[in-house]
């Protein structure tokens, strides 16, 4: 079961929206030309509601990207990004969700960040991603989205632990800070991650 899992290609995450990603969207119709390739899709989505605690916004004498510890895990204040049901939240038009399985949502709990698409970051609840693919025998993952360095990365480390063999499909995620994806990229490397261009599938 070679499967492909879509990290948050959502309108903020994308040029002009509140957390871009620069040229992100560059990845669109990359990710639209490999969904053939795979026998199970499934996309990931950040889903915050408004009050969310990882908002810079809902900590008063805080700004923008200031860092405060938040259920004993390390926390980057973000402006305000992926509100349920508003535009940013959405999956980008131009990407062919058709045939995806699962959408798994993700950072619903106000008190916790979730930047992984299996667990939360203190890793005290599972999204139920992993029992998923397992029973749809899924061995194989393939990941892509954004942004390489925070939610594909979280999500493969996760992958790792839980034992499945990973790639980083390069050319199909875009990193949110190019210095700190070099550093991601060995990292990954070194736990057992495969990195391939969608050429090469
Ligand atoms: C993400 C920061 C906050 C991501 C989500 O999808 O990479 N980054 N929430
Ligand atoms: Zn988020």
């Amino acid at each position: 079961m070679k499967t492909l899992i879509l990290i948050d290609i959502q309108y903020d995450f994308l040029p002009g929206g509140a957390l871009e990603v620069k040229e992100g969207d560059q990845i669109i119709p990359v990710v639209n030309k490999i969904i053939k390739e795979f026998d199970l899709f499934v996309a990931t989505q950040d889903w915050h509601p408004k009050d969310h605690k990882s908002f810079a916004s809902n900590h008063s004498g805080k700004k923008e990207f200031d860092k405060i510890i938040l259920r004993d895990q390390d926390q980057i204040l973000w402006p305000d990004h992926c509100i349920q049901n508003s535009k940013g939240a959405e999956f980008h038009k131009d990407l062919d969700l058709t045939n995806v399985e699962a959408i798994i949502r993700k950072g619903m709990d106000t008190e916790i960040d979730s930047y992984s698409g299996f667990y939360d970051n203190g890793h005290l609840k599972s999204t139920g991603l992993a029992g998923f693919l397992r029973e749809r025998d899924a061995v194989e993952l393939y990941f892509c989205g954004l942004a390489a360095d925070i939610c594909v990365y979280f999500s493969i480390k996760d992958a790792l632990k839980e034992g499945f063999k990973c790639y980083m499909i390069e050319d199909a995620t875009k990193p949110w800070n190019p210095d700190d994806y070099n550093k991601v990229k060995s990292e990954l490397k070194e736990k057992g991650c495969g990195f391939l261009l969608s050429e090469d599938l």
